[in-house]
């Protein structure tokens, strides 16, 4: 933990860039991987397709130390576990939040245990939970069906819960919106985002809203979130029992932060709207081949969020007569090597030449 050796130069993570927003106090012990600090990318193509002299940012949370954005969240709710003498931690994840918990309750040295929908989490994110030294239960069942679990046990043993529904999460994961206002000088004007269990759409209008009153900006965004077409019950304002698609990150059908969601919505007078998992793969692999950022399908929603934002008469939201040289962040949430199982269909028709210049220049296509 940091502070135990303060003499040594040791990574700052979000707790230190924003103590004074967070609810931590000097005693708390600081559990960090430097965590924060994401590049906000400027996207000269994605401002093309917007067209308006508009101006769009990636922000890519898949450089955060596990690969996602949970990493955020998750030290500031590991370090107050410490800090009230919490041995063990509890999850129910559809992957990030397993992967991240398992990392930073194996820094602070305590059990980490997470419940997963079997079958259901992409192969990097399961391997992050097994190499961290997680304990892991898979269940015949879906998130929602684990986070009901968790809430149990959470209440009868000694476990703190570090899903979003702790508050110490949704604290930490605000620092996104801090360090975006931070480098642009002020908010954007939009700010696009995928939305499953719903806490970060809750988190960044949070620190939105908090920055503004502090007065480190003079305004707030409009929130606009995306769900999968098979996994939307804010956009159906329902729960649905079985939720269905390739972005098993937002496989989730009955949201724990549903409310605040749909208050962030509202108060910023923004949107919730679904995209289809065929969408989501496309914008993968588009933003992959034109901006060179490689994202997991659930962040991919984020860009084909603003693909229909821009070309679409059915979007809740349209862009086609947003004021000119609005600014807009696209977040995207955690990395493509996380969740490889889609791109390695195509690695298979890799076939390899004899090793002559002649063979190699054939399959370059010269
Ligand atoms: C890449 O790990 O819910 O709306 O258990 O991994 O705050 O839930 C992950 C969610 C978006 C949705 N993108 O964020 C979990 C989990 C990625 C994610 C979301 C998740 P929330």
């Amino acid at each position: 933990m940091e502070g135990t050796t303060s003499k040594l130069p040791h990574c700052t993570g979000v707790i230190e860039r924003y103590r004074q927003y967070l609810p931590v106090g000097k005693s708390t012990p600081i559990v960090s991987l430097g965590e924060g600090n994401t590049p906000l990318v400027y996207c000269s193509h994605l401002s093309n397709q917007v067209g308006r002299s508009c101006e769009v940012f990636v922000k890519n949370e898949g450089t955060n130390p596990t690969g996602s954005f949970k990493d955020r969240g998750m030290t500031v709710a590991v370090s107050k576990a410490i800090e009230r003498g919490a041995r063990a931690i509890i999850c129910a994840s559809t992957g990030n939040t397993s992967a991240s918990a398992a990392a930073y309750a194996a820094r602070a040295g305590i059990l980490c245990v997470v419940i997963l929908p079997a079958g259901k989490i992409a192969t990097g994110k399961l391997m992050q939970a097994f190499a961290y030294g997680a304990k892991i239960v898979a269940i015949h069942g879906n998130f929602d069906h684990a986070l009901r679990i968790v809430r149990e046990l959470g209440d009868r043993e000694e476990f703190v819960i570090v899903n979003s529904i702790n508050p110490d999460r949704i604290a930490g994961q605000k620092t996104a919106a801090f360090e975006i206002v931070d480098v642009l000088g002020d908010a954007p004007d939009f700010h696009l985002l995928p939305v499953g269990n719903a806490g970060n759409i809750t988190a960044y209008w949070m620190g939105y809203r908090e920055y503004r009153t502090h007065q480190e900006s003079t305004r707030v965004p409009s929130m606009i979130g995306f769900q999968a077409t098979g996994a939307a019950p804010i956009f159906h304002n329902r729960v649905i029992e079985k939720p269905e698609t390739i972005a098993s990150a937002i496989r989730i059908g009955n949201p724990a932060s549903w409310k605040h969601a749909c208050a962030a919505i509202a108060e910023s007078r923004g949107a919730i709207d679904v995209v289809s998992d065929q969408q989501i793969l496309e914008a993968q692999s588009w933003l992959a081949k034109h901006e060179g950022i490689f994202v997991e399908p659930a962040s991919a929603a984020a860009i084909t969020g603003l693909f229909k934002c821009c070309d679409s008469n059915e979007a809740a939201y349209s862009f086609q007569k947003i004021p000119e040289a609005s600014r807009i962040v696209c977040t995207v949430t955690g990395h493509g090597l996380k969740d490889p199982d889609a791109i390695i269909q195509q690695m298979k028709e890799l076939q390899p030449v004899d090793p002559t210049v002649k063979d190699v220049r054939r399959a370059i296509g010269l």
